[in-house]
């Protein structure tokens, strides 16, 4: 078990369940081992019925599908609609923030309101948006239908590229990969991916890069500028993580996926006092609101409140059983839910019209009546608790702090009277810091659960590189204790444990769920804008890497940091192997188009050697690398750097 995941509660879970025959997402990767050899390099192709077709990876035939296509189009067309896929669930996620900021400004009754004023302002000054003399709703309307205008535009360019440092816009409107409109690039990708149209892996990976560009650019970007307006700009807030954040004497109610207009009314509905004192006719002390994956990480950015683990840990927090309700809205959610809930007491309570899961009870919620069903649940899941039989829940919890938006990075930073990046990038010129590095993306049962993304971000900050993280892998090192203040003197490197110590934050940041993703684009922007580290994001000493990723908006956003001009290095492996043509395309062609490119390795000191090689080459061609070389440590040397 100790080969599966690196986290005890996982481990000490799995044992259990083997013992008691429960089946989890590690034992059904072991009945599809070895995985099909064609899909696995990208060379499978289902996109028509005279197939399917799959292209012999060593060279003898078949090398065409029954439509000719060749091995670098099947796997290009397959890698452009994975980027469809992966753009479109982010993207439908910030037309529904959209739309429910537009319900907050026009029906105060809904249960939403504006809750950052300032933040309304900027937003609406870059849209363009008048805003003297005129109530914060009627701004938040024409800003939020603005924003959807981005969603159905057939010509012209979507709002937010304007963020972009100017270098690197007018690269994209040369390359022709300026984002129209959300839906209408994603569609193009689906249309050029049907059987007989786009033939050029080349010319279908310009589609997908401004499918993917419309992702982080566009709905990603959206998501997270209206939350943050609806629901509040994150700031530095300490929070706990992992299975041990579950209560033996408290109702938990356990929120999974991403959309946080659900998460947010459950938080309320968790307070209400009448509710509490359900909680308490029923046997229970109270009730504890706990999350997975990234709607965990939206409530504990803006509420504090505890993240009971990463993706991979869904099934566990079941199998604690100590869960009431397990309440879950879009993406990421594992369909094996309901069967694991039949061993235990657990409620799976379904809540979006997009997805529901056979087994599980459906509360269907609307903005418009939100709170109502928040309350409704809450209840439910309150009646369940006498229900309870025998409870593990593993002792593992860790302290953190988290809420790193852009805003917050700057403030740290900067301090309140000169807030800005200036700071950052002196410590980058200095060499304080080396590098700033994005660790974001997945677990992934191929790997060992949470390991490399932990080992991968403990050599980062060894070597004087600030990470920034999002997403499942911020989870994961945040269990290690990776996002401690007290965790850069003892991990980090001495600049960058210096800077640390100075403004008093971890050498690892916490910046939200992966629609966050573009809080870091826009940082990037921002140190390009303020100087003194080059005139385009793919100028500064930066790297990205989705360590132990799997889904499908993993490479989504992969690909938008590639566009915009960032080193990317994937894990586990890339379904594109069977093509060298297509690999070639990807990880070197790429570097002339966008100056970023795609990498891949799935071994933790040599991605971190990667990324920092990297970010050492930019400091090289920047002029201020001065200074030693990069230092791979070994356990001796991170003990005396404890000292
Ligand atoms: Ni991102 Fe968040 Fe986690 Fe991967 Fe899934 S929760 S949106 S896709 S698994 S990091």
């Amino acid at each position: 078990m100790e080969e599966k995941s690196r986290d005890n509660a996982v481990t000490h879970l799995l044992k259990k369940n083997a013992e008691n025959d429960i089946e989890t997402v590690w034992d059904r990767a072991a009945q599809q081992s070895p995985h099909c050899g064609f899909g696995i390099r990208g060379l499978c192709c289902r996109n028509c019925f005279m197939g399917p077709c799959r292209i012999n990876p060593h060279g003898k035939k078949p090398q065409r599908g029954v439509c000719g296509s060749t091995g670098e189009v099947i796997v290009a067309r397959n890698f452009t609609r994975m980027i469809a896929a992966g753009a479109a669930a982010h993207s439908d996620h910030g037309r529904d923030v959209a739309k429910t900021l537009l319900l907050a400004a026009k029906n105060p009754d809904a249960g939403y309101s504006i809750k950052d004023v300032n933040k309304l302002q900027k937003v609406a000054h870059l849209l363009g948006i008048h805003t003297e003399n005129r109530s914060k709703e009627e701004i938040a309307a024409d800003v939020a239908e603005k924003a959807l205008k981005d969603f159905g535009r057939q010509e012209g360019e979507i709002s937010f590229i304007k963020l972009a440092p100017e270098p690197r816009q007018a690269k994209w409107r040369e390359l022709g990969v300026v984002p129209r409109g959300i839906d209408r690039e994603i569609v193009e990708v689906m249309h050029r991916t049907h059987i007989g149209v786009d033939q050029d892996h080349r010319n279908l990976m310009l589609q997908g890069a401004r499918a993917a560009l419309s992702d982080g650019w566009g709905g990603s970007m959206v998501a997270t500028e209206l939350q943050d307006i609806l629901f509040g700009t994150p700031s530095p807030i300490r929070g706990q993580v992992n299975l041990g954040v579950l209560s033996e004497t408290e109702v938990n109610i356990v929120v999974h996926g991403h959309e946080p207009a659900l998460a947010e009314t459950l938080v309320l509905a968790s307070q209400d006092n009448d509710l509490i004192n359900l909680a308490k006719k029923m046997g229970a002390t109270g009730i504890t609101l706990s999350g997975i994956c990234c709607t965990a990480n939206e409530i504990l950015l803006r509420h504090g409140l505890p993240i009971a683990g990463n993706v991979l840990q869904q099934e566990l927090a079941i199998s604690t059983g100590a869960v009431e309700a397990m309440i879950v809205d879009v993406q990421c959610i594992m369909p094996s839910l309901p069967e694991i809930c039949k061993c235990f007491h657990t409620k799976l309570i379904t809540t979006s019209p997009k997805g529901k899961i056979e087994g599980a009870e459906h509360f269907e919620f609307s903005e418009e009546t939100a709170l109502h069903t928040a309350k409704e649940i809450v209840k439910a899941a309150i009646l369940n608790f006498p229900n309870r039989d025998k409870m593990d829940i593993p002792s593992e919890k860790m302290d953190l702090i988290a809420g790193f938006s852009h805003e917050s990075i700057n403030y740290m930073l900067g301090g309140s009277f000169r807030s800005s990046y200036t700071p950052l990038n002196d410590n980058v010129i200095n060499g304080r810091i080396k590098g700033v590095a994005g660790v974001v993306g997945c677990c992934n049962p191929k790997v060992k659960h949470d390991q490399i993304h932990v080992s991968l971000v403990e050599e980062l900050i060894a070597n004087d590189i600030l990470v920034v993280q999002t997403g499942c892998s911020a989870i994961a090192c945040a269990k290690a204790g990776l996002m401690t203040p007290e965790s850069a003197v003892k991990y980090a490197g001495k600049g960058l444990a210096e800077v640390c110590k100075a403004v008093g934050m971890p050498p690892v940041l916490h910046s939200g769920s992966c629609v966050d993703n573009s809080r870091i684009l826009i940082a990037l922007s921002e140190m390009v804008k303020v100087g003194g580290l080059g005139n385009d994001i793919s100028d500064l000493p930066v790297a990205g890497a989705a360590p132990e990723w799997m889904s499908e908006k993993a490479i989504s956003i992969g690909q938008y940091f590639v566009s915009s001009g960032v080193y990317t290095v994937f894990g586990v492996g890339m379904p594109i192997s069977g093509s060298e043509i297509f690999s070639n395309h990807l990880f070197k062609e790429s570097e002339d188009m966008y100056g970023g490119m795609w990498a891949v390795e799935p071994e933790p000191d040599k991605m971190a050697a990667l990324m920092i090689d990297h970010i050492n080459k930019k400091r090289e061609k920047l002029g201020i690398e001065k200074t030693k070389k990069r230092v791979l440590y070994d356990m001796e040397m991170r003990r005396d750097l404890e000292i």
